[in-house]
């Protein structure tokens, strides 16, 4: 047997492991590997037996905390009852339950529901129904797609290009031709330590008809966003941001995707972030915690007229030449409706809006340490961010996240912005050991 193989103790060196980490720095997290062998609840144990709370809902898709029994129950019972089943001209009763069941949750009129195996899948397949729609109807000369700078819309060629980080697109070519980008809404000079939605820059949407401008209305298909951009660093739309694009596409017949891939399942204490910010998009992308992160999932939501659009030509065509293998896989709609049940049982979809004023106290309490420049929070999502070292972008974060662990917690890091997001089930008193761990933390780094 190949030596190399199976590092199967914590002891052995992963130095020369076969496996290509994804984003991640693969040289040095070899040399000092951080594992987790096992979770419950809100807590990691690594394989040494330490607890670490996990402040980040694995990667923002354990609403539900960790190992809940009914979920892997409900998987457990999935798979070994139909294993899979084709979801091209076949189905299985599962499929059809939990479209039904979600939907009923989306926003008013976002009435059915397209299944994917991702967040990136789920924007890829929004993008291309958005263009299908417009050229199924006689406008396929709306071909533009319109993203955001410090979007992320995950790694696929059409995620890449509407996204606007500069560090996921510049190594990848050319990506798709047509698409441009707005503003981004992060405005430390007039939002610093804002409570929710900060007051100022509704009118950094405007910059939407600037690009209507440009190259004519009549030319773009879409406009994708996420409600708060988490990735880069928790950026809560302005106050009326939202609805003021909302405006802009409907007086140019665009199209607006909302990318809740992170918003929805309740992070903002509604299902959807789109019911919080009271502003309906025409397609919602979704993935992550619609199973609680146990099994790849996710879908698309779109308004009945989307999917009308296509039911024009005769019945025996093929309405929409897109899908996965793996749409609607069994074992994922088993995990989706065993999540659903565990959501509404304990009514998690909304309890956020019980702890956000608990949350965001405890958060904005970090204000005035050593590095803090910013604080920002919405639902159960909080960002602090430091001031950069000096020649040095990111140092000071990533140093947080080493300490933090050692200290008993996981906390994501972008560039010098942390990002706590923990499952939606997490009491006050955890609250409040992530919080004091982190405030150890900034103390302590230099
Ligand atoms: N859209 C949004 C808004 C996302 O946040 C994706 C699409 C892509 O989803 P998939 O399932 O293809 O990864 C995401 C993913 C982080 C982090 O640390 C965030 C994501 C993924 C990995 C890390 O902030 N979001």
């Amino acid at each position: 047997m190949n030596e190399r193989a199976r590092p199967e103790s914590v002891g052995q060196s992963l130095e020369n492991s076969a496996f290509f980490m994804p984003f991640s720095m693969n040289r040095q997290f070899k040399k000092a590997p951080r594992l987790v062998s096992r979770a419950e609840g809100i807590h990691y144990y690594t394989p040494e037996g330490r607890q670490i709370i996990d402040g980040t809902s694995g990667l923002w898709c354990v609403n539900a905390g960790h190992c809940r029994p009914a979920i892997a129950e409900g998987v457990a019972k999935g798979v070994a009852t139909l294993d899979f089943a084709p979801p091209f001209q076949l189905g299985h009763p599962l499929a059809f339950e939990f479209a039904d069941k979600i939907a009923a949750l989306a926003p008013e009129g976002l009435s059915k529901v397209f299944f994917t195996n991702s967040g990136s899948e789920s924007v890829e397949t929004a993008l291309k129904l958005a263009l299908a729609y417009h050229r199924v109807r006689g406008e396929g000369h709306r071909t533009r797609l319109i993203g955001r700078e410090r979007g992320y819309h995950g790694v696929n060629f059409g995620g890449t290009a509407v996204g606007g980080i500069v560090g996921n697109r510049k190594i990848f070519g050319a990506l798709l031709a047509g698409v441009d980008h707005m503003r981004h809404t992060h405005d430390l000079a007039r939002n610093a330590f804002s409570k929710g939605e900060p007051q100022h820059g509704a009118e950094l949407a405007d910059d939407l008809e600037r690009l209507c401008q440009l190259h004519d209305p009549s030319t773009i298909a879409a406009v994708i966003v996420e409600p708060v951009a988490c990735s880069t660093g928790v950026l809560v739309p302005p106050v009326g941001y939202l609805k003021r694009l909302r405006e802009i596409c409907d007086r140019h017949g665009i199209l607006l995707i909302f990318d809740e891939v992170i918003t929805a399942w309740g992070r903002l204490g509604e299902p959807f972030a789109a019911l919080r910010f009271k502003v309906t998009p025409d397609l919602i992308t979704t993935a992550k915690g619609i199973t609680n992160g146990t099994v790849p999932m996710g879908a698309v939501f779109m308004k009945e007229a989307l999917y009308q659009a296509f039911q024009t030509g005769p019945d025996t065509t093929v309405e929409m030449p897109h899908g996965y293998t793996y749409s609607a896989h069994p074992v994922a709609c088993a995990a989706g409706l065993a999540t659903l049940k565990v959501y509404q049982d304990e009514g998690l979809l909304t309890r956020v809006k019980e702890l956000e004023p608990y949350w965001q106290a405890q958060a904005h309490s970090l204000k005035g340490l050593p590095h803090v420049i910013d604080i920002r929070n919405i639902g159960l999502i909080a960002a602090i961010e430091l001031a950069p070292r000096e020649g040095a972008v990111g140092a000071r974060g990533f140093e947080v996240h080493l300490k933090a662990w050692e200290r008993g917690a996981y906390m994501r890091v972008t560039g010098d912005i942390i990002a706590l997001a923990p499952p939606l089930i997490i009491d006050k008193p955890q609250i409040d050991a992530l919080f004091d761990c982190l405030r150890g933390v900034l103390k302590e780094i230099r």
